[in-house]
Protein backbone atom coordinates (compact mmCIF):
# COMPACT_ATOMS: atom_id res chain seq x y z
CA UNK A 1 0.00 0.00 0.00
CA UNK A 2 0.87 3.47 -0.53
CA UNK A 3 2.57 5.88 2.06
CA UNK A 4 -0.17 7.71 3.52
CA UNK A 5 -0.07 10.80 5.89
CA UNK A 6 -2.38 9.46 8.51
CA UNK A 7 -3.17 12.13 11.39
CA UNK A 8 -4.57 10.49 14.82
CA UNK A 9 -7.26 12.52 16.77
CA UNK A 10 -8.55 11.50 20.00
CA UNK A 11 -12.77 12.36 20.05
CA UNK A 12 -13.59 11.85 23.41
CA UNK A 13 -17.14 12.09 23.57
CA UNK A 14 -19.31 10.06 25.63
CA UNK A 15 -22.38 12.12 26.49
CA UNK A 16 -23.73 11.24 23.12
CA UNK A 17 -23.68 7.08 24.54
CA UNK A 18 -26.15 6.20 27.57
CA UNK A 19 -23.76 4.74 29.84
CA UNK A 20 -20.43 7.07 30.69
CA UNK A 21 -16.72 5.53 29.65
CA UNK A 22 -16.34 6.05 26.35
CA UNK A 23 -13.86 9.24 26.76
CA UNK A 24 -11.47 6.79 27.85
CA UNK A 25 -11.39 5.87 24.77
CA UNK A 26 -8.39 7.83 23.24
CA UNK A 27 -6.56 6.63 25.74
CA UNK A 28 -6.79 2.72 25.55
CA UNK A 29 -6.24 3.67 21.40
CA UNK A 30 -3.12 5.13 22.41
CA UNK A 31 -2.07 2.36 24.74
CA UNK A 32 -2.74 -0.27 22.21
CA UNK A 33 -0.02 1.17 19.97
CA UNK A 34 -2.12 1.83 17.25
CA UNK A 35 0.26 4.92 16.48
CA UNK A 36 3.63 2.71 15.94
CA UNK A 37 1.37 -0.03 14.50
CA UNK A 38 0.74 2.22 11.71
CA UNK A 39 3.94 3.60 11.35
CA UNK A 40 5.72 -0.02 11.84
CA UNK A 41 3.22 -0.10 8.16
CA UNK A 42 5.63 2.55 6.79
CA UNK A 43 3.27 5.22 7.35
CA UNK A 44 3.56 8.98 8.24
CA UNK A 45 1.91 8.96 11.44
CA UNK A 46 1.33 12.22 13.74
CA UNK A 47 -0.67 12.04 16.75
CA UNK A 48 -2.49 15.49 17.00
CA UNK A 49 -3.69 14.77 21.03
CA UNK A 50 -7.51 15.16 21.68
CA UNK A 51 -9.96 17.51 20.16
CA UNK A 52 -11.95 19.71 22.55
CA UNK A 53 -15.95 20.27 22.74
CA UNK A 54 -16.73 24.15 21.25
CA UNK A 55 -18.15 25.98 23.76
CA UNK A 56 -21.63 26.42 22.89
CA UNK A 57 -24.91 27.74 24.58
CA UNK A 58 -28.83 28.37 23.45
CA UNK A 59 -29.13 25.62 21.64
CA UNK A 60 -32.22 23.66 22.37
CA UNK A 61 -34.20 22.12 19.10
CA UNK A 62 -37.26 20.01 20.17
CA UNK A 63 -37.62 16.54 20.58
CA UNK A 64 -35.20 14.10 22.83
CA UNK A 65 -31.94 14.89 22.47
CA UNK A 66 -29.55 14.25 26.07
CA UNK A 67 -26.57 16.57 26.00
CA UNK A 68 -27.70 18.57 23.11
CA UNK A 69 -25.36 21.37 23.66
CA UNK A 70 -22.72 19.63 24.51
CA UNK A 71 -23.34 17.33 21.13
CA UNK A 72 -23.24 20.72 19.43
CA UNK A 73 -19.82 21.92 20.28
CA UNK A 74 -18.37 18.49 19.81
CA UNK A 75 -19.74 17.99 16.31
CA UNK A 76 -18.71 21.72 15.33
CA UNK A 77 -15.27 21.41 16.48
CA UNK A 78 -14.99 17.70 14.86
CA UNK A 79 -16.09 19.24 11.45
CA UNK A 80 -13.40 21.65 11.56
CA UNK A 81 -10.69 19.49 12.59
CA UNK A 82 -11.82 16.69 9.73
CA UNK A 83 -12.16 19.64 7.37
CA UNK A 84 -8.73 21.10 7.85
CA UNK A 85 -6.66 17.77 8.59
CA UNK A 86 -8.36 16.72 4.59
CA UNK A 87 -7.64 19.97 3.35
CA UNK A 88 -4.17 19.49 4.62
CA UNK A 89 -3.77 16.12 2.39
CA UNK A 90 -3.47 14.06 5.70
CA UNK A 91 -5.70 11.21 6.07
CA UNK A 92 -7.39 11.37 9.17
CA UNK A 93 -8.61 8.90 12.46
CA UNK A 94 -10.32 9.58 14.83
CA UNK A 95 -10.57 7.49 18.16
CA UNK A 96 -13.69 7.58 20.20
CA UNK A 97 -15.35 8.53 21.93
CA UNK A 98 -19.05 7.49 21.24
CA UNK A 99 -20.45 7.34 17.80
CA UNK A 100 -22.22 11.03 18.17
CA UNK A 101 -18.38 12.32 16.98
CA UNK A 102 -19.33 10.86 13.72
CA UNK A 103 -22.21 14.44 13.36
CA UNK A 104 -18.96 15.97 12.97
CA UNK A 105 -16.22 14.05 11.43
CA UNK A 106 -18.33 13.17 8.61
CA UNK A 107 -19.64 16.61 8.01
CA UNK A 108 -16.46 17.84 7.64
CA UNK A 109 -15.15 15.27 5.03
CA UNK A 110 -18.52 15.95 3.16
CA UNK A 111 -17.29 19.98 3.31
CA UNK A 112 -13.84 18.90 2.31
CA UNK A 113 -15.43 16.35 -0.78
CA UNK A 114 -17.65 19.22 -1.83
CA UNK A 115 -14.71 21.72 -2.48
CA UNK A 116 -12.64 19.80 -4.18
CA UNK A 117 -16.36 18.60 -6.63
CA UNK A 118 -16.37 14.63 -5.21
CA UNK A 119 -19.18 12.62 -4.00
CA UNK A 120 -18.04 11.37 -0.32
CA UNK A 121 -19.45 7.62 0.23
CA UNK A 122 -19.67 6.13 3.79
CA UNK A 123 -19.05 2.89 5.01
CA UNK A 124 -21.35 2.82 8.49
CA UNK A 125 -20.13 -0.62 10.23
CA UNK A 126 -22.43 -1.29 12.69
CA UNK A 127 -25.28 -2.70 14.81
CA UNK A 128 -27.54 -0.33 14.41
CA UNK A 129 -28.74 1.93 11.92
CA UNK A 130 -27.83 5.80 13.75
CA UNK A 131 -30.95 7.38 11.47
CA UNK A 132 -32.64 8.48 14.47
CA UNK A 133 -33.68 12.01 14.94
CA UNK A 134 -34.51 13.99 17.92
CA UNK A 135 -38.05 13.70 16.77
CA UNK A 136 -37.92 10.25 16.37
CA UNK A 137 -35.31 8.96 19.23
CA UNK A 138 -36.85 6.83 21.99
CA UNK A 139 -34.08 6.93 24.37
CA UNK A 140 -32.31 10.82 23.65
CA UNK A 141 -28.93 9.08 22.77
CA UNK A 142 -27.12 11.70 20.33
CA UNK A 143 -24.98 8.46 19.55
CA UNK A 144 -27.98 7.06 17.87
CA UNK A 145 -28.69 10.02 15.45
CA UNK A 146 -25.29 10.97 13.79
CA UNK A 147 -26.05 9.21 10.60
CA UNK A 148 -29.73 11.29 10.19
CA UNK A 149 -27.55 14.19 10.89
CA UNK A 150 -25.17 13.99 8.49
CA UNK A 151 -27.68 13.03 5.72
CA UNK A 152 -29.48 16.23 6.42
CA UNK A 153 -32.31 15.04 8.26
CA UNK A 154 -34.24 18.03 9.77
CA UNK A 155 -35.19 18.56 13.68
CA UNK A 156 -31.04 19.40 14.22
CA UNK A 157 -30.94 23.27 13.63
CA UNK A 158 -28.08 25.71 14.73
CA UNK A 159 -25.82 22.98 14.82
CA UNK A 160 -23.70 23.87 11.87
CA UNK A 161 -24.81 26.74 9.16
CA UNK A 162 -27.88 26.72 6.49
CA UNK A 163 -25.20 25.63 4.36
CA UNK A 164 -23.41 22.56 5.76
CA UNK A 165 -22.44 20.14 3.24
CA UNK A 166 -24.47 16.57 4.06
CA UNK A 167 -24.16 12.97 2.27
CA UNK A 168 -26.39 11.69 -0.01
CA UNK A 169 -28.57 8.78 1.50
CA UNK A 170 -27.68 6.45 -1.51
CA UNK A 171 -24.13 7.06 -0.88
CA UNK A 172 -24.31 5.63 2.85
CA UNK A 173 -23.96 1.78 3.23
CA UNK A 174 -24.64 0.06 5.85
CA UNK A 175 -23.15 -3.45 7.24
CA UNK A 176 -24.02 -5.56 10.21
CA UNK A 177 -27.17 -4.12 11.29
CA UNK A 178 -29.31 -6.26 13.64
CA UNK A 179 -31.04 -3.46 15.81
CA UNK A 180 -33.59 -0.77 14.19
CA UNK A 181 -35.92 1.08 15.72
CA UNK A 182 -39.33 1.20 13.90
CA UNK A 183 -39.27 4.81 13.13
CA UNK A 184 -35.51 4.36 11.77
CA UNK A 185 -36.52 1.38 9.70
CA UNK A 186 -39.42 3.69 7.97
CA UNK A 187 -36.68 6.51 7.54
CA UNK A 188 -34.19 4.68 5.80
CA UNK A 189 -36.29 3.17 3.32
CA UNK A 190 -37.58 6.22 2.44
CA UNK A 191 -34.45 7.79 2.08
CA UNK A 192 -32.90 5.11 0.18
CA UNK A 193 -30.54 4.22 2.49
CA UNK A 194 -28.33 0.96 1.35
CA UNK A 195 -28.33 -1.48 4.13
CA UNK A 196 -26.46 -5.07 4.54
CA UNK A 197 -28.09 -6.51 7.44
CA UNK A 198 -26.34 -9.76 9.05
CA UNK A 199 -28.93 -11.52 6.98
CA UNK A 200 -27.68 -10.49 3.87
CA UNK A 201 -23.69 -10.94 5.28
CA UNK A 202 -24.95 -14.70 5.57
CA UNK A 203 -26.38 -15.06 2.75
CA UNK A 204 -24.33 -13.36 0.42
CA UNK A 205 -21.19 -13.13 2.41
CA UNK A 206 -19.06 -10.19 3.31
CA UNK A 207 -16.76 -9.98 0.37
CA UNK A 208 -19.33 -10.18 -2.39
CA UNK A 209 -21.46 -6.87 -0.97
CA UNK A 210 -17.46 -5.27 0.12
CA UNK A 211 -16.74 -5.90 -3.67
CA UNK A 212 -19.52 -4.13 -4.98
CA UNK A 213 -19.71 -1.26 -2.71
CA UNK A 214 -16.09 -0.39 -3.67
CA UNK A 215 -16.32 -0.85 -7.09
CA UNK A 216 -19.32 1.79 -6.73
CA UNK A 217 -17.10 4.18 -4.92
CA UNK A 218 -14.33 3.77 -7.53
CA UNK A 219 -16.64 4.18 -10.54
CA UNK A 220 -18.39 7.37 -9.47
CA UNK A 221 -14.63 8.80 -7.93
CA UNK A 222 -15.76 9.54 -4.43
CA UNK A 223 -13.84 9.74 -1.06
CA UNK A 224 -14.46 7.53 1.13
CA UNK A 225 -15.20 7.49 5.15
CA UNK A 226 -14.97 4.46 7.34
CA UNK A 227 -16.61 4.64 10.34
CA UNK A 228 -16.20 1.66 12.53
CA UNK A 229 -18.10 1.34 15.84
CA UNK A 230 -17.17 -1.54 18.06
CA UNK A 231 -20.78 -3.07 18.23
CA UNK A 232 -20.32 -3.92 14.13
CA UNK A 233 -18.60 -6.93 15.89
CA UNK A 234 -19.62 -9.85 17.99
CA UNK A 235 -19.73 -9.67 21.62
CA UNK A 236 -17.41 -12.66 22.19
CA UNK A 237 -14.88 -10.39 20.45
CA UNK A 238 -15.39 -7.17 21.28
CA UNK A 239 -16.48 -6.51 24.21
CA UNK A 240 -15.90 -3.08 25.42
CA UNK A 241 -18.74 -1.31 24.22
CA UNK A 242 -21.84 -0.56 25.90
CA UNK A 243 -24.73 -0.99 23.23
CA UNK A 244 -23.46 -4.36 22.31
CA UNK A 245 -25.88 -6.82 20.27
CA UNK A 246 -25.52 -10.72 19.41
CA UNK A 247 -24.68 -12.31 16.26
CA UNK A 248 -22.18 -9.73 15.12
CA UNK A 249 -19.69 -9.62 12.55
CA UNK A 250 -16.89 -12.62 13.55
CA UNK A 251 -12.89 -11.62 13.87
CA UNK A 252 -12.38 -13.34 9.80
CA UNK A 253 -15.39 -11.02 8.56
CA UNK A 254 -13.96 -7.96 9.89
CA UNK A 255 -10.83 -8.68 8.86
CA UNK A 256 -11.71 -9.25 5.17
CA UNK A 257 -13.34 -6.02 4.77
CA UNK A 258 -10.30 -4.31 6.08
CA UNK A 259 -8.32 -6.14 3.70
CA UNK A 260 -10.58 -5.21 0.68
CA UNK A 261 -10.45 -1.53 1.66
CA UNK A 262 -7.19 -1.69 1.83
CA UNK A 263 -6.36 -3.29 -1.19
CA UNK A 264 -8.91 -0.63 -3.06
CA UNK A 265 -7.07 2.16 -1.70
CA UNK A 266 -10.00 4.10 -1.68
CA UNK A 267 -10.17 5.64 2.20
CA UNK A 268 -9.65 8.94 2.87
CA UNK A 269 -11.12 9.19 6.38
CA UNK A 270 -12.37 6.40 9.50
CA UNK A 271 -14.12 7.12 12.69
CA UNK A 272 -12.73 4.54 15.54
CA UNK A 273 -16.31 4.76 17.53
CA UNK A 274 -17.86 3.45 20.71
CA UNK A 275 -15.10 2.03 22.51
CA UNK A 276 -15.61 1.53 26.16
CA UNK A 277 -12.65 0.53 27.93
CA UNK A 278 -14.16 0.79 31.62
CA UNK A 279 -16.57 -2.54 30.11
CA UNK A 280 -13.32 -3.93 27.90
CA UNK A 281 -11.97 -6.73 29.22
CA UNK A 282 -7.76 -6.41 29.82
CA UNK A 283 -7.40 -4.41 26.57
CA UNK A 284 -9.12 -6.89 24.45
CA UNK A 285 -11.40 -4.55 22.37
CA UNK A 286 -8.68 -1.98 22.00
CA UNK A 287 -6.30 -4.16 20.82
CA UNK A 288 -8.81 -5.75 18.37
CA UNK A 289 -9.44 -1.80 17.00
CA UNK A 290 -6.11 -1.91 16.63
CA UNK A 291 -5.07 -4.91 14.81
CA UNK A 292 -8.60 -4.33 12.32
CA UNK A 293 -7.05 -0.46 11.39
CA UNK A 294 -3.55 -2.21 11.18
CA UNK A 295 -5.26 -4.02 8.40
CA UNK A 296 -7.26 -1.81 6.59
CA UNK A 297 -3.59 0.01 6.06
CA UNK A 298 -1.31 -2.90 5.14
CA UNK A 299 -0.70 -5.73 7.50
CA UNK A 300 -1.21 -8.83 5.86
CA UNK A 301 -0.10 -12.16 5.83
CA UNK A 302 1.77 -12.34 2.48
CA UNK A 303 2.91 -9.92 0.20
CA UNK A 304 0.15 -11.20 -2.14
CA UNK A 305 -2.88 -12.39 -1.71
CA UNK A 306 -3.10 -16.48 -2.44
CA UNK A 307 -5.33 -17.49 -5.37
CA UNK A 308 -6.23 -20.24 -6.03
CA UNK A 309 -4.62 -20.56 -9.75
CA UNK A 310 -1.44 -21.10 -8.34
CA UNK A 311 -1.63 -24.63 -7.56
CA UNK A 312 -0.20 -26.46 -10.53
B1 LIG B 1 -24.70 3.30 18.39
C1 LIG B 1 -30.94 3.01 19.71
N1 LIG B 1 -31.35 2.90 18.32
O1 LIG B 1 -31.39 5.31 19.34
C2 LIG B 1 -31.11 4.47 20.18
O2 LIG B 1 -24.09 2.41 19.35
C3 LIG B 1 -29.51 2.53 19.87
O3 LIG B 1 -23.75 4.41 18.04
C4 LIG B 1 -28.49 3.48 19.35
O4 LIG B 1 -24.86 2.58 17.11
C5 LIG B 1 -27.09 2.92 19.32
O5 LIG B 1 -30.95 4.70 21.39
C6 LIG B 1 -26.07 3.94 18.92
C7 LIG B 1 -31.81 2.08 20.52
MN1 LIG C 1 -23.13 3.51 16.05
MN1 LIG D 1 -23.96 0.61 17.34
MN1 LIG E 1 -22.88 1.74 20.80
Amino acid sequence: MERRRISLIGAPVELGAGLPGCAMGPGAMRISGLAAALAALGHEVVDGGDAMAAAVSGIGFGGNARHAPNIAGWTRSLEEVAYRTLQEGRLPIFMGGDHALAMGTVSGAARHARDIGRPLCVIWLDAHADFNTPMTSESGNMHGMPVAYYCGEPGFDGILGDDRATVDPANVFMLGIRSVDDRERQLIAERGVQVFDMRAIDEFGIAAIVRRILAHVGKIGAMLHVSLDVDFLDPAIAPGVGTTVSGGANLREAHLVMEMLCESGLTTSMDLAELNPYLDERGKSARLLTDLTASLFGRKVLDKVATLMTIP
